[in-house]
């Protein structure tokens, strides 16, 4: 009797565990929006991939089911179904006790770090309308089913017989906790991609039934596999570059490679999962090459005592970087508000140790290669000063006038000096930029109309884009600087909003703005100021109401609850005069922002770099896999790219 009542007590404690998730899901997965919903699937993934790394199965599919239901299998073991010593089945504490799911550090194996706060597949019961395990164990298939965050509705059944081994998955995310759920194909593509590179001789399936489309992924070449992958769109400079060892406990992969961009691209990871605020292993990389790079020009007579050392930014420019480490659970850190950067102090010895021997051997074997890169390094060298004193120049010209001159014409500035409360419209086309001037809110709400295309930043120089009037005029009415002297403090405007046509030009305009953003001015995306207007797709009018729908769901919505209405579509800006443009898309207190996070801006750097490379044929695939939204306007990829 006594020990029936300790099971109960058990079973309760577990069951206010998981209210504990949904009362609070931000604290286990970062956040309910779409990151926050994919993190579930990464959860699982996690879980897969860790019986991958102990030895057990080859073989991860990801399985994204009509309506919105995700399915994971693996070919691993199985999860133990047997009793655990609390006397339920283990497969039961994995999915309904906090913490023992996931991440088993006594097997001894490798780790991944597991995304946010590694919590594992409990977190994901808890935040599921239902969830389905099936385990094929020991010659039998076996099943238990949860629903309403986790409460166990079928006890462990046997299904059958089975001669294979594995476990299943299937779960569908709450909308009580999710209010948005649609599954991104593309962000579980790269993240399969990502860790099959990662992992070298595991394959990743991802299926997505709502489209009836399946990817494999398998490199048995890794990590170069993965450089080529990244450079594939870009003319390379040089052969891929590989270094590898372990110092310490910290395993070191490193792959780099030049080629002819302006831009640095650095990919660092952390047990398999990407850091993307990088952290003590990148620090430690980019100190290691800057300090190679230095003393090999020295040696070979290119920088002469009395010059002054290369920066890092120039050893770096063109070089697409790839460090993976990995490192024991006892001495992993992580850092900042969303956990994705490296904080463990030995991963920068590690990582710079094993960079500065492996790089100064290389470079001695390659001679030729170490004289050209550093050439190339000494032109980057020499274009980034002249672009530092012709800063210089502009922001002297802040005090004389300059940036007034520029700004003439063409911003209409806002009346409040109060930056927190000020607003940048960055708004496509001079006829909807003439609305917004009327419609707005003249005191806070600042126009600047974009005329031009705007330039590709990926393939320009800081010159260049310095030389360009409509992002120069950009630069000086922000009016905080570019690139390295970017100081986010001195903006004039706390949001900068994105206010284009909802077609596909727009979509570009978006992109390369995001890009630019990104490239020269990253912490004002870091810090939440960039914003997406939200115009309105449908007028609905019915005598003298006028409704407004944003997207094809609201119109239906709209249109069953009101019943006949007129229907407009609009298909620009252009076509609102600027009382409807204020109200629908600009009054603070009504319209819907979107604000613009680091992982959308290198989503939109990846596309430019997709649409406007040097490669015709990824172009190609990219165009017929994405560009079905919007038929009637094709895509020019010359007028675009100005
Ligand atoms: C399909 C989606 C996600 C998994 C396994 C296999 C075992 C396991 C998982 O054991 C509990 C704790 C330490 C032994 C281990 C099976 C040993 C023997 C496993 C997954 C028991 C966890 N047989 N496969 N967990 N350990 N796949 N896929 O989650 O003592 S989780």
């Amino acid at each position: 009797m006594a020990v029936e009542k300790k099971y109960d007590e058990s079973s309760i404690q577990i069951l206010e565990g998981l209210e504990a998730v949904r009362k609070r899901p931000g604290m286990y997965i970062g956040s309910t929006d779409l990151r926050g919903l994919h993190h579930l699937v990464w959860e699982i993934v996690d879980n897969a991939i860790d019986e991958a790394l102990n030895g057990y199965g080859k073989m991860i599919t990801i399985t994204i089911e009509k309506d919105n239901v995700i399915r994971v299998d693996d070919e691993g073991r199985g999860m133990p179904v047997g009793k655990h010593s609390s006397g339920v089945s283990t497969l039961e504490v994995i999915f309904t006790k906090l913490h023992a799911g996931g991440k088993f550090s006594s097997e001894g194996g490798y780790k991944t770090a597991g995304g946010l706060h590694g919590v594992g597949a409990s977190v994901v019961n808890a935040l599921s309308e239902w969830l389905e395990v099936t385990v094929a164990y020991d010659g039998a298939l076996y099943q238990m089913t949860f629903k309403n965050g986790g409460k166990k509705i079928s006890p462990l059944t046997t299904l059958g017989k089975t001669n294979k081994t594995g476990s299943t998955v299937r779960f569908k995310a709450d909308k009580a906790i999710f209010p948005h759920i649609d599954y991104n194909l593309d962000l579980i593509q790269e993240r399969a991609r990502e860790s099959a590179y990662l992992l070298g001789d595991i394959t990743m399936k991802v299926i997505d039934e709502r489209v009836n489309k399946t990817e494999v992924y398998h490199y048995k070449d890794g990590l170069r596999a993965f450089l080529d992958y990244l450079n594939e769109d870009k003319t390379v400079l040089s052969e891929a570059i590989t270094l590898s060892g372990k110092v310490n406990e910290i395993g070191v992969q490193v792959a780099l490679q030049y080629t002819d961009d302006y831009q640095e691209n650095t990919y660092s990871f952390v047990n398999l999962v990407r850091t993307a605020d990088g952290g003590t292993h990148e620090v430690g990389y980019k100190s290691a090459l800057t300090k190679v790079m230095n003393d090999f020009a020295r040696k070979l007579g290119i920088l002469k005592d009395k010059d002054k050392n290369f920066e890092g930014a120039d050893v770096r420019e063109g070089c697409t970087t790839i460090v993976s480490v990995s490192i024991p659970e006892n001495l992993l850190q992580f850092e900042g508000q969303t956990k994705g950067k490296l904080g463990t102090p030995d991963a920068k010895a590690a990582v710079e140790n094993l960079v500065i021997e492996k790089m100064t051997y290389y470079l001695e074997e390659h001679r030729e290669f170490a004289a050209t890169i550093l050439k190339k390094i000494q032109k980057a060298s020499v274009a980034r000063e002249a672009a530092r004193r012709a800063r210089e120049d502009a922001r002297k010209g802040k005090q004389n006038g300059k940036s007034e001159r520029i700004l003439s014409g063409k911003l209409a500035p806002a009346q409040s000096r109060d930056y927190r409360k000020n607003e940048l419209f960055l708004v496509e086309g001079d006829s909807a930029g003439g609305s917004a001037k009327q419609g707005r809110d003249s005191k806070y709400q600042a126009i600047l109309p974009l005329r031009g295309k705007v330039l590709n930043t990926e393939k320009k120089s800081i010159a260049d884009i310095e030389k360009n009037e409509e992002l120069n005029t950009l630069i000086h009415a922000i009016g905080a600087g570019i690139g390295a002297d970017f100081e986010v403090d001195d903006i004039n405007y706390g949001k900068i909003i994105i206010m284009t046509d909802a077609d596909t030009d727009g979509a570009h305009i978006q992109v390369l703005l995001l890009t630019f953003f990104y490239r020269y001015m990253r912490s004002l995306i870091e810090k939440g100021h960039v914003y997406l207007a939200q115009p309105p797709l449908y007028k609905l009018s019915k005598g003298k109401n006028v409704l407004y729908a944003y997207d094809d769901d609201e119109l239906a919505a709209l249109m069953a609850k009101n019943g006949k209405c007129e229907i407009q579509r609009y298909k620009g800006l252009g076509e609102m005069n600027a009382d409807q443009l204020w109200e629908t898309t600009m009054d603070p207190t009504k319209r819907a922002l979107i604000q613009v996070s680091l992982g959308d801006a290198i989503m939109a750097q990846r596309t430019v770099n997709t649409l406007m490379g040097d490669n015709a044929t990824i172009r190609r695939t990219w165009i017929e896999d994405h560009v079905e939204f919007n038929l009637d306007d094709d895509f020019d990829k010359e007028a675009f790219n100005g």
